[in-house]
């Protein structure tokens, strides 16, 4: 399976050229797409140099500035579905998401249209390091997020996912408007409503090793509203299942 990673960067200098050539380590048919907003740290420099270090393996979308996880990743869809990858995978550049975890994951694909790597299935963990109120707090969202949906699946909110680029061609995301933390939820949501099967396999999850992290009570509470935002925008595709696919 031709596989192509998509890594939104914003100051991941540290983490990025590690995580390159642990992603090539792997025994998988994989490129990179790395989508770096200016990064002040010059990220997307490293990434130019790593381009030259993989040729024909590593690509870099370059914007003028930070527009936000969204953007990033839907102008990084659209530029790999127009390629021949047969598969699309999302992660963050920290290392929060183990490339390993990806040969598993791959696997699953094999009989769904998306894998989630999941922390809250059998076998999945969140950072052991994590405080007590880290932990209840993205459990608690998870539960929130899922209940609220009526979401079959235990990790609606992990950044690590596995899509058919099949699946992503018939999703139409011009609808999709929130950012951040729940845009990750509203893409699962639709594959849900549009009645996808999607899959979970089990991941560590663990706290970025470099960098600053910016998670916050405040965002998550902005995201707790933002899920009622999500469930109102697709009623009609809820209704319409798989018909409301491209
Ligand atoms: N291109 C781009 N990438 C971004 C932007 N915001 C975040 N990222 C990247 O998206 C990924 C996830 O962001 P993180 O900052 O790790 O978010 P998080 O995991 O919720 O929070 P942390 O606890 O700080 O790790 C990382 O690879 C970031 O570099 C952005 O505006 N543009
Ligand atoms: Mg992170």
């Amino acid at each position: 399976m031709r596989i192509t990673v998509v890594i939104p960067t914003y100051n991941e200098a540290e983490n990025l050229p590690k995580l390159a050539s642990a992603l090539f380590s792997l025994p998988l048919n994989l490129r990179i797409l790395v989508v770096d907003d200016n990064s002040p740290d010059g990220t997307g420099r490293i990434a130019e140099e790593l381009a030259e270090k993989f040729p024909g393996r590593l690509d870099i979308l370059h914007r003028p500035g930070k527009l936000g996880l969204r953007s990033a990743y839907l102008n990084g869809f659209q530029k790999i579905l127009n390629s021949d990858a047969q598969a699309i995978v999302q992660m963050d550049a920290d290392f929060s998401h183990d490339p390993s975890a990806l040969v598993d994951m791959t696997q699953l694909l094999e009989s769904c249209d998306v894998v989630l790597g999941s922390r809250y299935v059998q076998g999945g963990s969140v950072d052991t390091q994590w405080p007590l109120w880290r932990k209840r707090l993205s459990s608690f969202g998870n539960y929130y997020a899922r209940s609220i949906l009526g979401l079959p699946l235990h990790d609606v909110t992990t950044g690590y996912r596995i899509w058919r680029s099949e699946t992503l061609k018939q999703m139409p995301f011009e609808r999709i408007q929130s950012n951040g933390y729940i845009f990750l939820v509203e893409m699962v949501y639709l594959a849900h409503c549009l009645e996808y099967k999607i899959g979970e396999s089990p991941i560590y999850f663990a706290d970025r090793r470099w960098g600053k992290s910016k998670m916050s009570f405040k965002i998550q509470l902005e995201a707790a509203f933002r899920i009622w935002q999500v469930w109102w925008n697709y009623i009609d595709l809820k209704k319409a299942g798989r018909a409301g696919r491209l």
